[in-house]
């Protein structure tokens, strides 16, 4: 199989963090692609229509996409328990809250990275740190009892999400509210999948 991927894009960490997980890293080779919502020309744009990355092409059957799917994909490929059914709900909107803190860091990036400086838009960018402080006060409050217990997607998620967020956006304080997810963190950023795949900028 080959992983269309960057080692700053937090989606494809959930990916890999997963192949760590699941003892399937070497059934992939990680192939390097990069883009933005203006250049999409090195882009897997065979294997994802939408030129974004992760793209994950199978060996049995078409590329798929969206790093949701390509985390269960693996998941049942394996036949591992990331998903597990007797509290699917539950992981399943751990994860999109932590996609959603990911959407709104990736699109604070793009208005700092992507966007010319004076057509920059400070109410766009606050509205987006908006939605990462609520999820991220909502995870501390309400999620952590399914954060201790046993390992799911919604885990590697918030992983992925707070990593990134740390990573571009450092200058950004989520800790001091969130003491308790601070702490997780601290603690799961020390699983060898996640210090495998730390976010760096290529050279
Ligand atoms: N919902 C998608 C989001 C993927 C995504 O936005 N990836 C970024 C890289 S981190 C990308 O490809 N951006 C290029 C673009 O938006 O055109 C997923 O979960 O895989």
């Amino acid at each position: 199989m080959k992983l269309y991927q960057a080692p700053t894009s937090p989606y494809a960490r959930k990916c890999i963090v997963l192949l760590h997980e699941t003892g399937q890293l070497d059934d992939v080779e990680l192939v390097f692609a990069t883009g933005s919502p203006l250049d999409a020309s090195k882009m897997p744009l065979a294997q994802n229509p939408l030129g974004k990355i992760p793209a994950l092409e199978r060996p049995d059957g078409g590329a798929i996409y969206d790093s949701r799917v390509i985390t269960r994909y693996l998941n049942d490929r394996a036949d591992a328990a990331f998903y597990p059914e007797s509290s699917i709900w539950e992981t399943l909107t751990l994860e999109a809250t932590a996609d959603g803190i990911l959407d709104a860091a990736l699109l604070l990036t793009y208005e700092a990275r992507v966007r010319p400086e004076e057509k920059q838009m400070a109410a766009f960018a606050e509205g987006q740190w908006g939605k990462i402080s609520r999820a991220c006060n909502v995870l501390n409050e309400r999620w952590m009892a399914h954060l201790s217990g046993p390992m799911d997607i919604g885990h590697i998620a918030v992983g992925a999400a707070l990593g990134y967020v740390d990573f571009r956006h450092s200058a950004r304080d989520w800790r001091s509210e969130n003491v308790a997810l601070a702490s997780w963190y601290a603690e799961f950023s020390k699983r060898p999948s996640m210090l495998a795949t730390v976010p760096v900028d290529p050279k």
